[in-house]
């Protein structure tokens, strides 16, 4: 059977695209999802302290009110109750397909079909969205003797829950968002907690609190002030973007602001020394914690500066000497700039997916791939953010998308196709905005490719990507239309 719309993955893209494609009134819609359960990265990360650092106000549906967060920052379980609360009150529950990892799409040119295999049998359709992320992958780096450790290890993104970490010695590698909020939790059970640190991270502090009941109630009373509150949020967090895109500069005073305070915050010298920043600020992401900083000044937590040499069946060692762990928690981050990968996708003329992206990750609007009609990608290259809520880009992809399913329909398409010189302009226009951004001057992160390429995230406001969304423009796709393949 052919379906209207198959989505890969039920995280926040895969299950909103749902939704706005049954209020659309398109109902032949089922959901891919490789897992037992839904929620995508707020189902994998479940470590301890495990929040979000957007405020719960504006990491939520514009469609799907949330009145009775419980603080400022959401907690991961709170994330993922509320994505499942949606994905029932608006019945897109039962589209979703669990235990079914795509492992190939293949685009049927003279069936004007995408013909998909799954872990859990195959399926067609006619139009293919991936909603995968771009964290869903865990990096574990390839540290010598990692295999032949005796005790547990796992990654950040993989909790052993059944870990008991009381009165053990921990090892945690990495210092990225994950670890930050990790470390204080764990600080307190662990009898030894060793962090090791590659990059000191620059850490600021998190305006996080409970809400009070009164709150709660004003915001569900009053939808207006619910509204305001959101846009507050919002207008205060995108004009972070001024700093990150536009005037780096204004960085370099918050990064003078940032040393002293933290001059001032820590009395050990040779700790101090270790945590501060080496890079310009904001090239990786800013975390937020209110609890890191104290957790290190603990007489049972040490910081680990020297690089690892490997692991050992007993620990970790450095040049200088070895560290005795029972437990090693790899905060080590995703392999990220492969977006669809391990996934097969072949588009027009069997072309693959990983081959048209030999040169880095493209995509128009971070959307549509030249080759590949009629797929959609949700949270693709050039859309990640480093300053405001990825749902609010999302939620502009899923207008876009629903435009162009809406226009194939409407028109009687078989596919679109976006032009390769339209895919060329943007991608020229992403490399030279990302290029005087914070994110290109002078550090190795996430965002980036082996070659040093910013490839993940959007260089501008999100109104502005709003704005290019807002409907798809025709003149941009190659389309054939039924006729065309009639006999
Ligand atoms: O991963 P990361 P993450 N030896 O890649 C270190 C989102 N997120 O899971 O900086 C030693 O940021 C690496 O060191 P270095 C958010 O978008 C959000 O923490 O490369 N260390 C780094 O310190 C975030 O940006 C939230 O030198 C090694 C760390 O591992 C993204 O997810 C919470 C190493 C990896 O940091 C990823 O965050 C969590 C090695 N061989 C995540 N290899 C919130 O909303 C890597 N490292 C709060």
């Amino acid at each position: 059977m052919t379906h209207s719309v198959v989505i890969i993955g039920s995280g926040f893209g895969g299950i909103g695209m749902a939704i706005r494609l049954r209020r659309a009134g398109i109902h032949d819609v089922v959901i891919l999802e490789k897992a037992a359960g839904l929620g995508g990265t707020w189902r994998d990360n479940t470590y301890p302290g495990a929040a979000c650092d957007i405020p719960s106000h504006l990491y939520s549906f514009s469609f799907e009110r949330k009145t009775d967060w419980s603080r400022r920052f959401p907690p991961q379980p709170e994330i993922l109750a509320y994505l499942r609360h949606c994905a029932r009150k608006h019945g897109v529950l039962e589209k979703v397909r669990f235990g079914a990892e795509v492992t190939e799409a293949r685009f049927d040119e003279d069936a004007a079909l995408w013909r998909i295999s799954t872990t859990g049998g195959e399926l067609e359709a006619r139009v293919l969205v991936s909603a995968c992320g771009q964290l869903n992958r865990p990096a574990i780096p390839p540290i010598e003797g990692r295999d032949r450790f005796a005790g547990t290890s796992f990654h950040s993104a993989r909790w052993d829950h059944g870990a008991d970490l009381r009165g053990r010695r921990v090892a945690v590698i990495g210092t990225g968002a994950s670890a930050i909020q990790i470390v204080p939790e764990i600080a307190e059970r662990a009898a030894e907690l060793r962090l090791f640190q590659r990059t000191a991270p620059y850490v600021i502090g998190k305006p996080d609190r409970p809400y009070r009941g009164w709150e709660k109630s004003v915001l569900r009373a009053v939808p207006g002030l619910y509204e305001l509150n959101r846009a507050r949020i919002y207008a205060l967090y995108e004009s972070r973007a001024l700093g990150f895109v536009k005037y780096p500069q204004v960085m370099r005073l918050l990064e003078k602001r940032f040393r002293d305070t933290l001059r001032a915050g820590i009395a050990d010298p040779r700790l101090r020394e270790a945590v501060i920043p080496r890079y310009p600020m904001g090239c990786k992401r800013i975390l937020i914690s209110s609890d890191y900083y104290p957790a290190l000044t603990r007489p049972n937590v040490d910081l680990i500066t020297d690089p690892i040499e490997r692991v050992t069946p007993s620990g970790v060692k450095t040049a200088g000497r070895e560290y005795g762990a029972d437990v090693i928690v790899y905060a080590t981050g995703f392999r990220t700039t492969a977006f669809l990968s391990p996934m097969k996708i072949v588009g027009r003329g069997g072309r693959e997916l990983n081959e048209a992206w030999r040169d880095g990750a493209q995509a128009h609007l971070g959307i549509t791939v030249s080759g590949f009609p009629n797929l959609f990608l949700l949270y693709g290259p050039y859309t990640n953010l480093g300053h405001n809520s990825i749902i609010y880009m999302l939620e502009s992809q899923f207008r876009y998308v629903l435009g162009c399913v809406e226009a194939i329909r409407r028109h009687g398409l078989d596919w679109i196709d976006v032009r390769a010189d339209v895919q060329d302009a943007f991608t020229r226009d992403m490399r030279r905005r990302l290029r005087s951004t914070v994110w290109e001057t002078g550090c190795q992160s996430w965002y980036m490719t082996a070659d040093g390429k910013v490839v993940s995230n959007w260089p501008g406001f999100t109104f502005a990507y709003r704005r290019a969304t807002r409907r798809p423009d025709p003149r941009h796709f190659n389309v054939r239309t039924r006729a065309a393949c009639a006999p």
